[in-house]
């Protein structure tokens, strides 16, 4: 098992694979992700069919969600869980046999190395092109042109599900996004911190037919990229619109003026019109900067916290990578 070999530092090589109704691919993903990594957790969010009891037989410590609360829920969840084993990397991938398990490999070496904390498996990397179906394509550009832009943080591919974490990473890494979005929140999660970010090629294939409308999935992802916008980045979402309002409603008042000087009349249109773009840019304006000093602050706070966490240690895994205490154990319920 290269990826086993191929670090000094100790703790596992976790896998955390969130499930939904994955019965068809769940057992030979899970067989397939042992062979190169220590510990693969499957996080089943109260699924209608097998997806637990196969994923259980085939070795991987499942954690039973009662009720389904999305992905990115439910990675908090394997996230939880793997760092009680203070892995030296964690592997997220997708339990729909979309990802290639022997990848692990691949995808957590910038981590094993040392020069990375997250690192981003790319589609669009790789020298030779996957058949992903064009109406995926595009709303996987679609939506990466929009991520990219939105965050601040540059990726190839923002909304690929493989990707692997530090140990460090794990434990700054929380998601608050409902559906399909856990990806693109990630990006804004990553703005603003020291962690190494690096995109390494990946291959995909797709077994399952079409599981939601794509449409639908796709507006869900813009909201959720909007929302996270407003809160992560209300200088760009709030203040640079509003500027632009407030100088379009100078550039009316101005107008007006003239129009004042030449014909001894108020163009009411123009004037109101002004005066709104006016006051709702200078409000607009005024938002942003409260919630951009809001937003440093709740960072700088949550930074601290988590300098205070980090110096308890919670390990369960010994020097030489053998499980001593196990706090968690096969099926429980959360
Ligand atoms: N636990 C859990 N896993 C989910 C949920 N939604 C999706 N997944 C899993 O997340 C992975 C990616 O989901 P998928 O529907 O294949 O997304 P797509 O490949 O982007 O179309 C799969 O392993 C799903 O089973 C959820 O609500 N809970
Ligand atoms: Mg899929």
């Amino acid at each position: 098992m290269e990826v086993l070999s191929s670090s000094g530092t100790t703790g596992p090589v976790v896998a955390v694979i969130p499930a939904f109704n994955e019965e068809r691919f769940i057992g030979s993903v899970v067989l397939a992700a042992k062979k190169y990594c220590n510990l693969v957790i499957v996080v089943d969010d109260g699924s209608s069919d097998r997806t637990a009891d196969l994923a259980e037989a085939a070795g991987a410590l499942v954690i039973r969600r009662p009720a389904q609360g999305g992905k990115g829920a439910a990675l908090n969840t394997g996230f939880e869980a793997a760092l009680r084993y203070r892995p030296r990397a964690t592997v997220m991938l997708d339990g729909d046999a979309q990802h290639d398990p022997a990848e692990i490999v691949d995808v957590a070496r910038p981590i094993l190395e040392g020069w990375a904390d997250v690192v981003v498996g790319s589609r669009f990397l790789a020298a030779r092109r996957d058949t992903i179906p064009w109406w995926r394509q595009i709303g996987q550009i679609a939506l990466t042109i929009l991520t990219n832009q939105a965050s601040g943080v540059r990726l190839s591919d923002s909304q690929t599900g493989y990707r692997a974490f530090s140990l460090e990473a794990l434990r700054r890494l929380r998601f608050h996004s409902q559906g399909l979005s856990v990806e693109s929140e990630m990006q804004f999660l990553l703005k603003g911190t020291n962690l190494r970010l690096a995109e390494v090629p990946i291959h995909v294939r797709y077994l399952d037919g079409n599981k939601r409308n794509p449409v639908v999935h796709g507006l869900s992802v813009v909201d959720t990229i909007l929302g996270l916008m407003a809160r992560r980045r209300p200088l760009l979402f709030f203040a640079v619109p509003g500027l632009l309002l407030a100088v379009g409603g100078l550039l009316l008042g101005y107008q007006a003026f003239h129009v004042v000087r030449a014909t001894h009349q108020i163009p009411l249109v123009s004037t109101v019109l002004g005066m709104l773009a006016l006051v709702i840019g200078l409000l607009l304006g005024v938002t942003g900067t409260i919630l951009n000093t809001l937003e440093h602050f709740a960072t700088r706070v949550t930074k601290e916290i988590l300098d205070v966490a980090r110096e308890r240690p919670s390990t369960s895994w010994d020097e030489a990578g053998h499980h001593v205490d196990p706090v968690i154990h096969h099926s429980r319920q959360l």
